[in-house]
């Protein structure tokens, strides 16, 4: 990543690059400001200015500009900071927005902004966000009924005060009461693979810190849910105040929201709170067990302390007033009689009756993984080519890939028709030759369209040594058409698996609706394989259709779906995936060594053809 010198303005960022196909593609330590943060600079002056009902045609000038800026590939930094370039060159980018840039990239502001934040609190261009809330409405409610916040506008929604206000009646006051809701409920709720690098470093940060003794990660972040609501640290440590201010100082957090003896509860800049509680020795495993939980889960483990005559808390283990344990996990799942139960699955489904059987399966572990069957190089939407992409998973530590660019209707994507791919075949084929400590199969992402056929004719199908089938587009088809379509692409001989089964985008778009139950019987039956998307914001399957997968006996690939180089460091989070859906290593695939994932492949082409 490129410096950006002779500019006033550099900070450190980590942030997280989603492209247009909204994949992260990779995280990084950016030290420039970044086209995005200009974008949202220049957003933010438009909203304020339509608040402050300012002319429309200079408002859309700066949503242009920020739109330009937004899709542009190089760093605006860069180019101010390059003097044989102009920003004037730039489509859309004239003399006043030109030095409106220049002054950003330097100052890291614009006075104009300032000026407007000055009048027009936050509170108010928050409102925006409402579904159905626009700026006159916004302007209307700041002015007349001096709303502030989100907060305050659902208090005067609910008094009946916006009901009362000119232009707006009980209807507006009803949906924007809907809005709120719709907002709190997508909530700040972020991605397991956002928070872990953050996580990570916070824990060996306070690892470090004297005194410490133990310190690890509970809550939803410990039982790998696909996304987290708060973070939750435990700590042992012989003094409490030398942890929480070891953490109140990091450079990560943004504020101490609560101090006390033992507990800490701060903001981080990553738009994440986090708990931390110090613990004596005697309680940690106790505490451990009860702030990783589930809820749902803790509420059976103290159940059956109950049934024993004991007490569970987060302190430890009690037969009236004396502890009986309370150390390690081990000891308070052994008291009230169960072996220890891997974090992933508590969640109050299985694992109580698995843990009273014997049954407890051993999870999968991210360093199982020998394949990769999902990867997208530049002949589509990749960014690497296919050479670069084989080295990539060579220096992972791969045994086997199979290439799957995209098909030809996603043309968004560059996808390739019978002949481009053929082409493409033989390109693989050739520089396969050249690296023997690597297996490279000739694969293709197939789309499965809204009408139920398949994107490809069979008999180039044929001709692909993976196949995988998959749904991009009319993902809001009704559930019959959607299943109509999976089972279309289950009973094609040549389909291999099926990918990203419903196609959600978590906190974005829902999945389709399908006859689930259906579409799993039909793969079990057809011996398809079904793929963990690992993509951070898919994780498609999800855990609970993956324990279904288990049940039924269909055998499991655990893809990244790599546009890139870097687009292999997400296959751990589909790996813990599968371990909240229970999968060991023997129920995927790409687990196996070469020679007997090849074998199972070819059974499995050999039973269908
Ligand atoms: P999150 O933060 O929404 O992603 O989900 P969690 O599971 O991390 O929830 P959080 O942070 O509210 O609480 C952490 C754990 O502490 C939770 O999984 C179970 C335990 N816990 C918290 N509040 C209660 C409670 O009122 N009763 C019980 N039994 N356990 C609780
Ligand atoms: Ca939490
Ligand atoms: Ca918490």
């Amino acid at each position: 990543m490129v410096f950006s010198g002779g500019t006033g303005y550099a900070r450190f960022a980590v942030w997280i690059h989603v492209s247009p196909g909204e994949r992260i593609i990779g995280f990084w330590c950016v030290p420039v400001m970044q086209n995005s943060e200009i974008t949202r600079l220049f957003e933010e002056l438009a909203d304020l200015l339509e608040i402050q009902g300012e002319n429309p045609f200079r408002i859309r000038a700066y949503r242009n500009a920020a739109r330009t800026l937004g899709d542009l590939p190089e760093s605006v930094s860069q180019i101010v900071a390059d003097t044989t370039r102009q920003l004037e060159d730039l489509p859309g980018i004239g003399k006043d927005l030109a030095a409106k840039i220049q002054t950003i990239v330097t100052t890291g502001t614009l006075p104009q902004l300032e000026e407007l934040r000055s009048v027009v609190p936050a509170g108010v261009v928050e409102m925006l966000r409402v579904p159905g809330l626009g700026p006159k409405k916004a302007a209307a409610l700041f002015q007349q009924l001096q709303v502030t916040s989100l907060a305050e506008l659902k208090t005067q929604c609910e008094s009946g005060a916006v009901a009362k206000l000119k232009g707006f009646g009980a209807k507006t006051a009803q949906s924007i009461l809907e809005g709120l809701a719709h907002l709190e409920q997508a909530g700040q709720r972020l991605y397991l693979a956002e928070v872990e690098p953050l996580a990570e470093e916070l824990l060996a940060h306070l690892r470090r810190v004297p005194g410490v003794t133990r310190v690890e990660a509970a809550g939803s972040f410990r039982r790998r849910r696909e996304t987290v609501g708060d973070l939750d640290l435990l700590a042992l440590a012989s003094d409490s105040a030398g942890v929480m201010q070891a953490l109140a100082g990091h450079p990560a957090v943004e504020k101490v929201l609560q101090q006390g003896e033992t507990k800490q509860r701060v903001r981080l800049k990553l738009g994440l709170e986090m708990d931390l509680r110090v613990v004596p020795a005697e309680s940690y495993g106790a505490a451990l067990q009860y702030f990783t939980g589930s809820k749902d889960h803790n509420i059976v483990v103290r159940q059956r302390a109950i049934e024993r005559g004991l007490k569970l808390n987060e302190y430890g283990l009690f037969r009236g007033e004396t502890r009986e344990c309370g150390a390690t996990e081990e000891e308070v799942y052994a008291a009230v009689g169960l072996p220890w139960i891997a974090p992933e699955l508590r969640e109050a489904r299985r694992e109580f009756d698995w843990a009273i059987s014997g049954s407890l399966p051993t999870l999968i572990e991210p360093g199982d993984l020998k394949g990769d069957l999902h990867m997208h190089t530049t002949a589509t939407d990749g960014a690497g080519t296919i050479r670069e992409m084989i080295e990539a998973a060579l220096a992972r530590g791969l045994k086997y890939i199979a290439i799957t660019d995209h098909s030809q209707r996603v043309s968004m994507a560059n996808g390739l028709d019978a002949g481009r791919l053929r082409k493409h075949w033989a390109e693989i084929e050739t520089i396969r030759a050249d690296y023997p400590h690597i297996h490279v199969l000739k694969g293709i992402e197939c789309d499965i369209l809204e009408d139920a056929t398949l994107d490809l004719p069979d008999d180039v199908l044929a001709e692909a040594e993976w196949v995988l089938a998959v749904l991009h587009y009319g993902l809001k088809q009704p559930a019959a058409q959607i299943t109509r379509r999976l089972m279309t692409a289950i009973e094609n001989p040549h389909v291999d698996a099926i990918g990203h089964l419903t196609g959600r985008l978590i906190g974005k778009r829902p999945a389709a609706e399908m006859d689930l139950p259906a579409v799993l019987q039909g793969m079990a039956q057809q011996g398809k394989w079904l793929e963990i998307n690992a993509h951070p914001a898919r994780l498609d399957a999800d855990d609970l259709t993956v324990a279904q997968a288990r049940e039924l006996g269909i055998p499991v690939v655990i893809n990244s779906d790599a546009h890139s180089v870097q687009g292999f460091e997400v296959l751990k989070y589909g790996v813990y995936q599968a371990r909240r859906g229970g999968l060991s290593a023997a129920d995927v695939m790409n687990t196996l060594a070469w020679g007997e994932f090849h074998r199972r492949l070819q059974r499995r082409r050999r039973a269908d053809h």
